[in-house]
């Protein structure tokens, strides 16, 4: 895995990455954001485990400040394959899931007018039940994972010759951050 800290909250994010993966049986996680949310009323402070989530590569599973939302999106055959999430607080909570550049699957009502917390810890590979952790071995990702981007432009997100850095995070921000069992490959390009 490989984590990094996220200083703002959003209220619209991108997140867009190419997976490979041949993992059917488990919920592998190839990104998860947790944040602890402060209660503008008491001012307590709550973990939201599942800020951000995108896991189960034979089903796309997303959570957003802890509701889920299932698709039926599958790209764990092994091949590359780029995903692509949008989600925008103030436009009715509207999301899409993008696989290979196509939109795959969308709605609205999803954390309308919420707002997903900043100064939390965003991981590549693996599901927090606290923020930075919490971890269980079968939420694990298994696979490859490249090009982790946040940014709004899909279609320039899924050509690999556009070498766009993101606007929230970007790939070689979490080189940092990595742990565990990963190999760092350099010059790797999906396909
Ligand atoms: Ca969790």
């Amino acid at each position: 895995m490989a984590s990094m800290t996220l200083d703002s909250p959003l209220s619209d994010v991108t997140v867009s990455m190419w997976v490979q993966t041949t993992d059917t049986k488990r919920s592998g996680t190839p990104l998860s954001y947790a944040a602890a949310s402060v209660s503008t009323t008491d001012g307590q402070s709550t973990v939201v485990d599942n800020a951000l989530t995108i896991n189960d590569c034979s089903g796309v599973h997303i959570y957003v400040n802890n509701e889920p939302l299932v698709t039926e999106v599958q790209v764990a055959d092994g091949q590359w394959h780029h995903l692509a999430f949008t989600w925008s607080s103030g436009n009715s909570g509207e999301w899409t899931l993008y696989k290979d550049g196509k939109k795959q699957s969308n709605g609205i009502n999803l954390r309308p007018n919420d707002v997903i917390p900043g100064g939390g810890n965003l991981i590549i590979g693996q599901e927090q039940d606290t923020v930075g952790g919490g971890f269980s071995p079968i939420e694990t990702f298994t696979g490859n994972i490249t090009r982790y981007f946040s940014n709004s432009n899909i279609t320039r997100l899924c050509s690999l010759d556009d070498d766009i850095p993101g606007k929230v995070v970007s790939w070689p921000d979490f080189l940092q951050g990595v742990r565990g069992k990963v190999n760092v490959l350099h010059n790797e390009r999906p396909m």
